[in-house]
């Protein structure tokens, strides 16, 4: 057997990359709202320009689409929760009851084929108001708004969702602090030191979530969830071992501290050199010993590093920093570099350093999808370079599980095709299902299956035994 009995099969979404809805039922403006383009905040209203306004109208086809997932075999879904459903502006005393209920209807739904629902907290969606009242995560303010959002899902839901994660790729912040933590403050003149305050607040915030869910909810298991940044020396140079070891402890410095409760002992000498004095209180040590139950992540591609700057050929990914190219990986049409033994590597590194369960949560390829019809005047698409990624992925889930790491589960990003996250395009397609609607926000939004939707429900069904070495 490749892998255990319990493996727990599935897919997983976005809420602002699906739902569309943005102002229905007393929603909010997230910052996603506000993002047409993807990473670059522009203005900051909602133009019609921005396809996750409509997203794949998720929020009116939910039923459809977890039917076709439960057609699958999932035994698991991730999806999202909006922040700015349940409080438009962050601050509102009481919990906007629509958008509850929503998401009610889609956990019952889930429930009714016994696909476990497992629920971002956060994922990229702050609502905008706290951008623009308080500079997003910047502000310590952030961290009991949070939790206050937090204690009300865990009240609702608590009876029906086991699998929780704080916040999606906490890690991504030192990339994109605007998507991930809310700041409007541009990139270039964000200081360092108000940079990882807000890291220090998000990191607090997760472990007084990780505490609360644990008294709410004693059955319920909390991770963290880390964007696999996977780096390769780009030479045998130990010059690029050093600063691949340095990179690597951006990614790491946010898994250390909510699996061990505490900063590493690295962080001194990156907070010194940086000339970062965060403020951290008693109270903040405290909370910070409230450790995830698992470790959740994304991983899509590796790159490598050079310590020389001038040297190898950029990567040019806006998610990482000065990587380069690995002449051995083949790269997709993105130009996400493809590298399945990757997967095998990041889940033993996570794995010796936290012996804690792992969980995919996020793995997949997206294409370019043509949708051509059949001879029975079906149509689908032949997407065999997305079965061969996931195949060739899934092998490597399985080595790695013959290596000893407990994987409690694999969800593929973008089950159904939606709105891209960092290209904010509709032609960028991860699903098993094909949604008709075109980059210019036209189409019907019918769903149809692709090839690679009987694949991988052949690949659950057989629990990963069809899978081809
Ligand atoms: C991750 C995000 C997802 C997702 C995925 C693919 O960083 O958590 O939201 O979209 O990347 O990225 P993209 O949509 O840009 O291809």
């Amino acid at each position: 057997m490749r892998f255990p009995e319990k493996f727990l099969w599935g897919g997983a979404t976005a809420a602002n990359q699906c739902e569309g809805a943005y102002n229905e039922d007393g929603k909010g403006l997230s910052i996603q709202d506000v993002l047409p383009k993807g990473f670059k905040l522009i203005t900051d209203e909602p133009t019609a320009d921005n396809l996750k306004l409509k997203g794949i109208d998720y929020y009116h086809r939910f039923k459809e689409d977890i039917r076709l997932f439960a057609e699958m075999g999932f035994k698991v879904y991730r999806f999202s929760i909006a922040w700015s459903r349940i409080y438009p502006t962050g601050e509102e005393e009481q919990p906007n009851e629509a958008g509850l209920r929503f998401y009610d209807e889609v956990i019952d739904e889930c429930l009714k084929y016994g696909i476990e629902p497992l629920v971002t907290i956060s994922h990229y969606e702050t609502p905008l108001a706290l951008a623009k009242k308080y500079n997003g995560w910047a502000d310590r303010r952030l961290i009991d708004l949070y939790v206050k959002y937090c204690r009300t899902l865990f009240e609702r839901y608590k009876k029906k969702v086991k699998y929780w994660i704080t916040f999606n790729e906490i890690n991504s912040i030192i990339h994109q602090p605007f998507m991930s933590g809310a700041i409007l403050t541009p990139k270039e003149q964000l200081t360092q030191q108000d940079l990882y305050q807000a890291i220090h607040h998000e990191l607090v915030a997760s472990a007084r979530a990780v505490k609360l869910a644990h008294e709410l909810m004693p059955q319920a298991m909390i991770g963290c969830m880390i964007l696999a940044v996977t780096i390769y020396p780009l030479t045998p140079n130990p010059d690029d071992i050093i600063e691949v070891m340095k990179l690597e402890r951006n990614t790491y410095l946010f898994a250390d501290v909510q699996v061990r409760g505490e900063y590493p002992a690295y962080a001194k000498r990156i907070f010194e050199e940086n000339d970062i004095h965060l403020n951290i209180t008693n109270q903040d040590k405290e909370d910070l010993k409230n450790v995830v139950d698992f470790v959740s992540f994304s991983y899509y591609s590796s790159n490598c590093a050079s310590a020389d700057p001038t040297k190898g050929e950029p990567t040019g990914s806006n998610m990482t920093t000065n990587l380069k190219r690995n002449p051995y990986s083949k790269v997709s049409e993105w130009g996400w570099q493809i590298d399945p033994q990757g997967l095998r590597y990041t889940l033993n590194r996570f794995y010796d350093r936290y012996q804690k369960p792992l969980f995919i949560v996020e793995n997949g390829l997206g294409a370019n999808d043509e949708l051509i019809m059949q001879a029975d005047g079906s149509y689908t698409v032949e997407d065999d370079y997305r079965i061969q990624y996931m195949n060739d992925h899934l092998i490597q889930v399985s080595e790695a599980i013959k290596d000893g790491v407990d994987v409690l589960g694999y969800t593929a990003w973008g089950c159904i095709d939606l709105v891209s996250c960092s290209t904010a395009e509709m032609k960028k397609r991860y699903g098993f299902i094909y949604v008709d609607l075109d980059n210019d926000g036209i189409g019907s939004m019918q769903r149809y299956k692709k090839k690679s939707f009987d694949w991988y429900k052949n690949v659950i069904a057989t629990n990963g035994e069809s899978l081809i070495e």
